[in-house]
């Protein structure tokens, strides 16, 4: 699969100067990190609000510590993918890429991006609802015993963002602004139903942003979007690199 791209969106990366590459879960799948809604969607097991949220944790923060634990157990299994490889080498024909991920896996930063905005946080970091002193990935339930913290005694939760909890606000702003001032805006592998986050691609749209969505479905952000690239991250963006240095050498002529 070659996708043609549009005479608009070639000469958006001609001479695209801000790029922000605005990810999902879906960028993560073809690394065998299970999405939220898909058919292996972990919310199909089990409701986001029990897990994914304060009230949660502090109903049952064994459970909740269980859950984290299983999804750090598979994201140490698991590596990069082309989807994310081929943001680092866009990176490297544009100069910078701006990676806004609702992603807490990390997988963009072990791929090598160098500007990654988490807007949920990040698996691999913990810290004390206590004190709100920072604790690393060796923080775990020892004997199912929940972590907590040795300077105060609080509980210890990871590091992400639950349900009806406020986005980290330097994060946020970053991306508000990164978004709002962005010529090409590539939303790939979210079904942009989460909000704060999803409000993003809309606002660098109308901002002026070129919208690319890459998906193998269509979402609620398709019918905004400038084109769509109907297919998984890890083919459609190492493609897009390949038009891209194409372009460059003047391989492929802008019609
Ligand atoms: C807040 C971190 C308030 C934790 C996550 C009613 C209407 C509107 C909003 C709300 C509402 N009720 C409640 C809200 C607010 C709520 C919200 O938006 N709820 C939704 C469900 C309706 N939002 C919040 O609570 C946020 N906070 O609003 O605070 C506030 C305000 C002021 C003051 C105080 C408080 C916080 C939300 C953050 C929740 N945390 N994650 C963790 O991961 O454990 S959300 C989690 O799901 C992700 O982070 C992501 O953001 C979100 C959506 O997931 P996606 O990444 O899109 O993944 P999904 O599975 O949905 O889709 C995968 C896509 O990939 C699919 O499209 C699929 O086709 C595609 N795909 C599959 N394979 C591939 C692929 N694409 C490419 N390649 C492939 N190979
Ligand atoms: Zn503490």
């Amino acid at each position: 699969m070659n996708p043609s791209l549009s005479s608009r969106l070639q000469s958006v990366l001609a001479r695209a100067g801000q790029i922000v590459a605005f990810t999902g879960a879906g960028i993560s799948a073809e690394s065998g990190v299970p999405t939220f809604r898909g058919a292996d969607g972990i919310w199909k097991k089990m409701r986001p609000e029990e897990l994914a949220s304060m009230n949660g944790f502090l109903a049952n923060p064994a459970l909740v510590w269980e859950w984290y634990q299983h999804r750090r157990t598979i994201i140490h299994t698991v590596r990069p993918n082309a989807g994310h490889e081929a943001l680092v080498a866009m990176e490297a024909l544009f100069g910078r890429v701006t990676v806004v991920t609702q992603n807490i896996d990390n997988l963009h930063r072990r791929a090598g991006s160098s500007s990654v905005i988490e807007l949920h946080g990040n698996i691999e970091r913990n810290y004390c609802l206590g004190c709100g002193e920072q604790y690393g990935g060796e923080t775990v339930p020892l004997a199912n015993r929940i972590p907590t913290c040795p300077r105060c005694g609080g509980l210890i939760r990871p590091d992400v963002v639950w349900f009806g909890e406020m986005l980290p606000e330097d994060a946020w702003e970053e991306a508000v602004r990164a978004c709002g001032s962005a010529d090409l805006l590539i939303s790939v592998g979210t079904s942009g139903v989460v909000y704060p986050a999803a409000s993003l691609p809309v606002a660098a749209k109308h901002a002026g942003a070129f919208l690319l969505e890459v998906n193998p479905e269509p979402t609620s952000l398709t019918p905004l979007a400038d084109e769509y690239l109907c297919g998984p991250a890890g083919s459609i963006l190492p493609l897009l690199v390949d038009q891209i240095r194409r372009l460059r050498t003047g391989a492929l002529h802008e019609h």
